[in-house]
């Protein structure tokens, strides 16, 4: 084994461009090994997200919050058992939704070419695919990735954004996985689509700074009309927002238009308006046409996609992605 890496170190300095040690992503890695997965799964995604619209939103943030802890591995699909909290339990996750639809893709993959998909790719393909079966945009899914052994509640509360962050905080995590200001300001607009809990924002809402006052951010009309509306209460745990009213199941630059008028949801959405560069880009996707958007959107996806990815042997092929193999 340690003979194995040394040699393998070796050619690698000598080879010093092609590394070994570290395999790549690839477009259509499976074609071989299941040539039917990728349209399987785009198939099965196309069926069933048009009749369930608000799934797509759940599944491109699943993807999210998998690269975000750990690497785009699966891990947050991990079940926690009695002794165990997985990343599913953390807080950021009590509003996640769609993981009975992964496994039921999963299985459908599983019975064609089993022990070959992973969940990691699954969860890429299926968010790209949900996006474009709602008019989205389409981008590159390279594929390749392998499910990883470790999923933890702790760590998931650690390395993903929170709601309540101010520009400093989210410029720091989104740099933590290698994604610059652009990456942040055109991920952040996939907030074009879903909802909220009234929680993960209520204290602009109720408290802001503990004296019982609203974020002097927000919008006051749209402040108040939550209020009336929609989080009756500062600790109303059940009512849904949507994030870009009007066209919260759109794929557009609604969410962006929201944000120049003050209605940004979360303080760290209004927090992309505070900075002088990213309020400048957002400006400009606003005044560009949609496709700008949309390309932009597709590349920093792809890049999300490769943050600390398990290749070539590292990790494993899981069977059931709510479970480590035995
Ligand atoms: C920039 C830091 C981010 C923060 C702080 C953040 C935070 C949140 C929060 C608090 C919610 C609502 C959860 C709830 O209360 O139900 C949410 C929803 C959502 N987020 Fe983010 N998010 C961020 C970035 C992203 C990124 C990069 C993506 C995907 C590329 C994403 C996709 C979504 C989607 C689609 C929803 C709606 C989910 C649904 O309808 O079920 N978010 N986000
Ligand atoms: C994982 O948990 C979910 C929900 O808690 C449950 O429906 C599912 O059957 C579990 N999967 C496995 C393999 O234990
Ligand atoms: C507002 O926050 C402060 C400090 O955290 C707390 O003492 C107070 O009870 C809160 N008020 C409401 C209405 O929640
Ligand atoms: C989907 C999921 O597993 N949600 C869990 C998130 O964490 C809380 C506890 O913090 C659980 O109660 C949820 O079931």
């Amino acid at each position: 084994m340690r003979n194995v890496s040394v040699r393998c170190i070796l050619i690698c300095v000598v080879l010093s461009s092609l590394s070994c040690v570290r395999s790549d992503l690839e477009l259509g890695f499976y074609d071989k090994s299941c040539p039917t997965a990728e349209k399987m799964i785009f198939g099965y995604v196309k069926r069933h997200v048009p009749n369930a619209p608000s799934l797509a939103a759940a599944l491109l943030r699943m993807h999210f919050h998998d690269c975000f802890v750990r690497g785009c591995d699966g891990s947050v699909l991990i079940n926690s058992t009695r002794k165990h909290q997985a990343e599913k339990s953390a807080l950021p996750n009590q509003s996640l939704r769609g993981f009975d639809f992964l496994d039921r893709v999963k299985s459908l993959v599983e019975a064609e070419c089993p022990g070959v998909v992973s969940c990691a790719d699954i969860i890429a393909l299926v968010a790209r695919d949900s996006v474009v079966a709602i008019g989205g945009p389409y981008w590159n899914v390279p594929t390749g990735r392998r499910d990883g052994l470790i999923s933890r509640s702790s760590e998931a509360s650690k390395e993903l954004p929170a709601p309540t962050f101010d520009f400093t905080a989210l410029r720091s995590s989104f740099s933590s996985k290698g994604l610059n200001l652009k990456d942040l300001v055109v991920l952040s607009g996939a907030h074009t689509i879903g909802v909220s809990h009234c929680r993960s924002f209520s204290n602009r809402l109720y408290n802001f700074t503990g004296k019982g006052d609203e974020d002097p951010s927000l919008d006051s009309f749209y402040a108040a009309d939550l209020r009336k509306n929609k989080c009756k209460t500062p600790k109303d745990t059940t009512t849904i927002v949507e994030m870009d009213p009007g066209s919260f199941r759109t794929f557009d630059l609604g969410y962006y238009k929201h944000l120049l008028q003050r209605r940004g949801l979360f303080r760290s959405d209004a927090a992309l308006a505070t900075d002088a560069a990213t309020k400048s880009a957002i400006i400009q996707l606003v005044n560009s046409p949609m496709e700008v958007f949309f390309k932009e959107f597709g590349l920093s996806m792809e890049k999300m996609g490769r943050i600390e990815v398990k290749t070539g042997s590292a990790g494993e092929i899981r069977k059931n992605c709510a479970v480590i193999n035995v």
